[in-house]
């Protein structure tokens, strides 16, 4: 019969648009052309779908220029829409005015889109709602994977081991702020300085500060609540970065081989390729003893089955001086172009590139729609 029609997602209205381009060019040239049809669909930095042709070579890097969309929607044949009517998941393509043109229906949708509207599972329940099956997170996974705070109390009520935080909600800033103030001073004098203040929600690492005394901390979690008016306060855990990829295979979720991320050196944070590739510094696999090894592999698949997870996530940890690891955080839409941290975990795992994208979509187009 006729082969699955794979929609990649691509760009957005974020600050990482780009890269997302990058990523879903490489994920359009590792899809393999006899067993899937694909249909590119950008979102301009404005927030409009379109088409946009199907040539990756125009979505790499070149000279340090990242793609966007609105560049390649010069190829576009016009806005699109996705049906939302369960059971009928046809792509609509036609500018307002013009006759719409029917490209057919979509089997299941590779979203390569970053923080809000793309990986906290707002898009995850637009495309639950039109009944079209997707690569990745569910609705309740992507969410708890956008919130820090929730991300803990799940990780907490799993017995997953995580590091000391506090959480000031925008309610108790607003009506109460020596209260909220106090619990924060008082974290501090508990686990000591420096620590961090950081928003609640958002991906990247943006609106994290790092504070060395009390006298530095409004200006930081004003510097937080730009980003979200909900804030968590966490200690510095000195160690070792450590992750570890989790993908799900026919018979449930398997952990890669572990990664070490090295401290990061003034170098680095200015790197082009460790800012936007999320990758080149890390060291595949890390040198852990084999128990260390298999100790985060198992938490890695506790994490992934503790927050409802669905095709893969990567999950991040420092391994502390005492020898025991802690879970930072775990990351559903991972970096996932063939140079980043994930990918490159899988391929030292066994698991090329190409058939890393392709047991994401069979997984999606296994799974049915509706409760799961
Ligand atoms: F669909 C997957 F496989 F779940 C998936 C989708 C997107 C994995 C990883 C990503 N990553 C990204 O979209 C991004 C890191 C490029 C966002 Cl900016």
């Amino acid at each position: 019969g006729r082969k699955p029609r794979v929609a990649v997602v691509f760009g957005g209205r974020s600050s990482e648009h780009g890269i997302s381009v990058v990523t879903a060019g490489a994920v359009m040239s590792a899809l393999d052309r006899t067993k899937y049809d694909v249909l590119p669909i950008g979102i301009t930095r404005d927030g409009r779908w379109v088409l946009t042709s199907d040539d990756p070579a125009r979505m790499a890097i070149t000279d340090r220029q990242v793609p966007d969309v609105d560049q390649l929607a010069g190829s576009a044949r016009g806005a699109v829409a996705l049906s939302v009517d369960p059971g009928n998941r046809d792509v609509v393509v036609g500018e307002p005015g013009s006759v719409p043109e029917v490209l057919g229906e979509v089997d299941v949708v590779f979203p390569v889109l970053h923080g809000p509207y793309g990986e906290d599972g707002t898009l995850q329940g637009f495309l639950e709602l039109s009944g079209v099956p997707y690569v990745g997170a569910g609705v309740l996974s992507s969410a708890v994977g956008q919130d820090k705070e929730y991300m803990k109390r799940v990780f907490v009520s799993f017995g997953l081991p995580v590091g000391p935080y506090e959480v000031v909600r925008p309610r108790e800033w607003d009506t109460d702020r020596p209260a909220a103030r106090k619990r924060v001073m008082e974290f501090a004098a508990e686990h000591g300085w420096p620590l961090f203040v950081k928003p609640a929600r958002g991906g990247s690492s943006m609106g994290i500060t790092k504070v060395d005394d009390a006298a530095g901390l409004d200006e930081a979690i004003e510097e937080a609540r730009r980003h979200d008016p909900k804030f968590l306060v966490e200690s510095l855990l000195s160690g070792r970065e450590i992750e570890c990829g989790v993908l799900e295979f026919e018979d449930g979720p398997r952990a890669s081989v572990p990664a070490e991320i090295p401290p990061v050196t003034a170098h680095d944070f200015y790197d082009f390729e460790a800012k936007y590739i999320d990758s080149a510094a890390g060291l595949v696999p890390a040198p852990l003893t084999d128990e260390q090894t298999a100790e985060v592999q198992r938490l890695a698949v506790e994490a992934f089955e503790a927050a409802s997870c669905e095709g893969l996530v990567r999950a991040d940890f420092f391994l502390t001086d005492d020898g025991s690891f802690v879970i930072n955080e775990i990351n559903t839409m991972p970096g996932f172009t063939p140079i980043s941290m994930f990918p490159r975990m899988w391929q030292a795992s066994g698991v090329e590139y190409p058939e890393l994208v392709d047991r994401l979509i069979t997984a999606a187009l296994n799974r049915s729609t509706g409760l799961r």
